[in-house]
């Protein structure tokens, strides 16, 4: 297909934060345009590429995106001009040479991501192709299970909650349509029982409550009750907990100010593994910090087995950081979040190191994030099984369920 780039055009936009952040436009020679606009994260890990901020404190306090547009612009366009969009690992890697450093900081992450979405949403288009099919080809036919965040803290709400995210996870769904409806049953539970008890329902930034309570045993109830009173047992909704551990760590101690307790990391993993003996969770992020190296082996070695552990902090969607991982038998699930990595590519050859390892997929939104919905078709795409994507109220995070009702029903019709 002789169809070419003709032209990139980008903008600042705000995210569901009202942050600054990119979109990007790819045009095609036959008119064909793909967009796409970038997440930002708030508990990022140290290892990720660099986002490329202004730092001029009269806009945005500090946080507009015009030298990444600039770059785009002046540095990204030029070379792109001509090339064909179906080649991504060429695109991609025309811009990661262009940038030159490990961690995107000349260009910026979110330039060339933005650039590297557009331009796979520009190819699909042109082929007339939903994304995921474009992107995955014929063999894309698994939804992902949602992991929904119904109960936020940490560093995403004002609570005194340790633990970023309580999740709630619909194991026994048996589609798109049926994983959200029992996520919605549980929320509306969660919201009765919260108002109930005189808490706050107010939603943090991905769209879960943050009511005013002080320790994770607390959420947890909750939550069971929740799912309970929703008509469901603790078979068919499981929970999952971010505890982003990273912002928790400090001076080689986790640090849990709502707990009032201060442990190393053999306790920590000790209290991680009685609240598994307790509580139905099936699955616990970031449990330990992402330098803590050596925790995290006896965590594997603990908790491995029974429980699936994922490495967000740890992995930064990473390829050199998860292959590590897996040769020291260290977690077995990585969170997938393209922002981390910087490009379409880097991002496809990690999900593909982790399948062929037996590694869990997690494909996941951002805590900052935008209407743009790439994040569900790469999870049907590469078959990914998993997706977090926030709770089910926040614009942003609801377009990402409804664009996997979209896909499901276009799977069931078998119509493409
Ligand atoms: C996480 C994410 C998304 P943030 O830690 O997993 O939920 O949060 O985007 O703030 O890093
Ligand atoms: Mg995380």
């Amino acid at each position: 297909m002789n169809n070419l780039i003709k032209d990139i055009k980008t903008r600042q936009i705000i995210d569901s934060r009202g942050i600054p952040t990119v979109e990007t436009e790819v045009i095609l020679t036959d008119g064909t345009i793909g967009r796409a606009s970038v997440p930002s994260g708030a508990s990022k890990g140290i290892y990720e590429a660099e986002e490329l901020r202004d730092n001029n404190k009269n806009e945005f306090f500090g946080k507009s995106v015009y030298k990444a547009i600039n770059n785009i612009e002046k540095i990204i366009k030029p070379e792109l001009i001509g090339e064909s969009p179906y080649n991504q690992k060429e695109i991609d890697l025309i811009m990661i040479e262009k940038d030159g450093t490990g961690n995107k900081s000349k260009l910026g992450a979110n330039a060339i991501l933005s650039v590297s979405l557009a331009n796979a949403r520009a190819a699909a288009k042109s082929y007339r192709l939903p994304l995921f099919r474009y992107l995955g080809g014929i063999n894309s036919s698994i939804m992902p299970l949602p992991m929904m965040n119904i109960l936020n803290g940490g560093v995403h709400a004002n609570n005194k909650l340790d633990f970023q995210e309580f999740l709630i996870q619909p194991l026994r769904a048996c589609s798109i349509n049926e994983s959200i409806k029992m996520g919605c049953e549980v929320f509306y539970e969660l919201k009765r029982l919260l108002n109930n008890q005189g808490y706050s329902t107010a939603v943090g930034d991905e769209g879960g409550f943050a009511p005013d309570i002080n320790t994770n045993k607390e959420a947890l109830d909750l939550i069971v009750e929740s799912i309970k009173n929703a008509g469901y047992s603790t078979d068919d909704v499981k929970i999952c907990l971010d505890i982003a551990a990273s912002e928790l760590y400090k001076d080689g101690k986790y640090i849990l100010l709502g707990e009032n307790k201060e442990f190393s990391a053999n306790e920590m993993i000790k209290y991680l593994e009685t609240l598994t003996l307790q509580y139905p969770i099936h699955s616990i992020e970031d449990g330990l910090s992402e330098t803590d190296f050596e925790g995290w082996k006896i965590l594997t070695d603990k908790l491995g087995s029974t429980c699936r552990l994922i490495g967000d902090d740890l992995f930064v969607t990473n390829y050199n950081k998860l292959k590590k991982g897996i040769e020291n038998n260290i977690a077995n699930a990585i969170l997938i979040k393209p922002n981390q990595v910087g490009t379409l590519s880097e991002t496809l050859d990690t999900i593909l190191l982790a399948q062929q390892n037996n590694y869990k997929t997690v494909i996941s939104h951002r805590s900052g994030d935008t209407e743009d919905t790439f994040i569900s078709d790469l999870a049907v795409a590469v078959n990914a099984g998993q997706i977090k994507t926030g709770s089910v109220s926040r614009g942003e995070r609801t377009a990402k369920y409804n664009r996997l009702i979209r896909i499901e029903e276009y799977l069931i019709k078998k119509d493409i």
